[in-house]
């Protein structure tokens, strides 16, 4: 015999009393304040004095205050107060159901969901994942509560209506772009929280930190806002990301790496977009974090500049089969130097902020060195240089290094990979890396050129390049090293000559002070010009 005692014999009690039989009870009786009938057996009051005759018994009120107290008081005398669903209802296994609390006909409670205790879910509502409905509420008939939403004790969620997730504060989110992103990503509901990352000059970088396994919050993904100044065409530097990030995945697969810390891999948004576009139209886009990486602003030892090497070769290896004529130009004549040598002379010339005055001596640097402008460009023009697929970026800090082997592991950053010269990507490389100080020391006797590190980039790259590149590539290299340095610092310098408006800055005189390295760095290298290429063409015999 399976008794059960029901508290309120109105229309949603004589409900329940059918579910109960369904359900295999079969001796169900009622305690009503105002009902009469023969199953009425008392007033709701005497639930205490009929504790032991029935032991089990709910409290069947639609009013969700009169059905919270009742289950309540049930529960205090020790009835055991079973939450009610009906058999045509579906429950996940891992939903969680509350005492007294009520599931009616053809509802549903989704994976990870919590229903409050003396909570009722009416017929044919909705209650999706990972949602919480509070003790005493009642969601209405057909109404849908949507996934990770809350609905409050004793809320009355109407018919039909639709309940949408609220959204909690994400510690560092501090923009509205930024909340919106992490949303749009999906990691809204579960991250921890979110922090400035990486020392870029160009984007806007935050690292996500969810929880892990292990209880700690961890850096997950990298979620960054593209610097629409610089890129003109996001949905186009997207695509080119996409079509290289899921070819190296393939090629990585083939060579037996690990394609998910080999390279990057950049994450839809919930809509199934390459990108977010903010409330101000700004983009963001989202890639895995590079776990047990590290990143390096300046070479620490030697080994480490060569292992980039190595690095960047493979890279221009991996790619070689690429199809460059699919990726889209992200950035027009980005490392032609004639034209940033042009676009320096204007910025003189204009010289809209009146600074020309505080840097005549780095004017006239670059303005000495024009014809060198050219020396790479011509033999592109003449067909002497080949175009390849590069990443035109490829300073120490757009490669993560691997924190237990301390191999080079991913190269990041690819938003300016196009069509360019070996010599380009080589030579950003020496002009970063091959430094005795930071791009921005500010004290120039600290800052030389290092023919040591020089060398050994040069036959890390050779050692993955060498069969890829044509003899005149290889020559072009120490020149590759020249004139990328050069031109960055014109571009710094025209940079602070119109206000500092590309790089971002620290301070006033930020892009002066970087422009004044990479002059330095010019300068030793071109008084060591020979010697670089002497080692170049002694490194190409050893590695042939
Ligand atoms: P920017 O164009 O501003 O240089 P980057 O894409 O290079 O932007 O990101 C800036 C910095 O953020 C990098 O130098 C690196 O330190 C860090 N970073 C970027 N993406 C990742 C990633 N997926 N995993 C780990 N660190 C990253
Ligand atoms: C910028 O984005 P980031 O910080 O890796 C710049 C490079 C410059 C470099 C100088 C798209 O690189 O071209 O060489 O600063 N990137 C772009 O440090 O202009
Ligand atoms: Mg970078």
């Amino acid at each position: 015999m399976k008794k059960i005692l029901i508290l309120g014999a109105g229309g949603f009690g004589q409900m329940v009393k059918e579910t109960a039989e369904q359900l295999g009870y079969d001796e169900i009786a009622f305690l009503d304040d105002a009902a009469k009938g023969s199953a009425v057996i008392g007033k709701c009051c005497d639930y205490s004095s009929r504790f032991g005759e029935y032991q089990t018994a709910v409290a069947a009120f639609g009013n969700n205050n009169t059905r919270l107290y009742w289950t309540n008081r049930l529960l205090e005398k020790g009835y055991e107060v079973p939450p009610i669903v009906h058999p045509s209802a579906v429950v996940s296994p891992s939903a969680i159901l509350a005492p007294g609390c009520f599931v009616m006909q053809r509802a549903v409670v989704n994976t990870h969901s919590q229903i409050g205790r003396a909570a009722l879910i009416n017929s044919g509502a909705v209650v999706d994942h990972d949602s919480t409905v509070g003790e005493g509420a009642h969601v209405g008939l057909g109404s849908i509560v949507k996934a990770n939403a809350t609905v409050l004790p004793g809320k009355k969620v109407e018919e039909g209506e639709v309940v949408f997730a609220a959204r909690r504060k994400i510690e560092g989110a501090d923009s509205r772009a930024l909340e919106d992103a992490l949303y749009a990503f999906g990691f809204g509901t579960h991250c921890s929280y979110v922090k400035p990352f990486g020392e870029g000059h160009i984007n806007e970088t935050y690292a996500v930190y969810m929880p892990s396994e292990n209880g700690k919050d961890e850096p997950y993904y990298v979620i960054q806002r593209l610097n629409t100044n610089v890129f003109k065409e996001p949905g186009k530097v997207m695509e080119n990301i996409y079509g290289v990030t899921e070819y190296l995945r393939k090629v990585i697969w083939l060579e037996g790496g690990d394609p998910d810390r080999e390279t990057l891999s950049y994450i839809k948004t919930k809509s199934g977009d390459n990108y977010f576009e903010d409330h101000e139209g700004l983009p963001w886009r989202c890639s895995n974090f590079i776990e047990n990486s590290v990143c390096y602003q300046m070479v620490e030892n030697p080994e480490q500049f060569y292992q980039s090497a190595r690095s960047f070769g493979h890279f221009l290896k991996q790619l070689g089969d690429y199809p460059a004529a699919s990726l889209y130009e992200t950035i027009p004549d980005f490392h032609n130097t004639p034209k940033r040598f042009q676009a320096f002379s204007q910025a003189v010339q204009r010289d809209v902020k009146n600074r020309a005055r505080l840097c005549r001596e780095e004017i006239q640097f670059v303005l000495d060195r024009e014809k060198d402008c050219g020396v790479l460009m011509e033999q592109l023009e003449q067909g002497k240089l080949p175009l390849r697929v590069t990443h035109n970026d490829t300073k120490l800090n757009n490669i993560l290094f691997d924190k237990d082997t301390g191999k080079g592991l991913c190269i990041i950053d690819l938003d300016t990979i196009m069509p360019g010269l070996a010599a380009n990507d080589f030579g950003d490389s020496i002009r970063f890396g091959a430094s005795t100080a930071e791009e921005d020391e500010k004290d120039l006797q600290k800052v030389h050129f290092d023919l040591n590190l020089y060398k050994l980039y040069v036959k890390g790259y050779l050692e993955m390049a060498r069969d890829v590149l044509t003899p005149a590539e290889v020559k072009s290299l120490p020149w590759g090293a020249r004139l990328m340095t050069l031109e960055c610092g014109m571009r710094f310098l025209a940079d602070f000559l119109q206000g500092d408006v590309y790089f971002k800055t620290a301070y006033g005189e930020h892009n002066l002070v970087r422009a004044r390295t990479q002059f330095r760095l010019v300068k030793e290298m071109e008084e060591q010009f020979e010697t670089m290429c002497r080692i170049a063409e002694e490194e190409t015999k050893l590695n042939s």
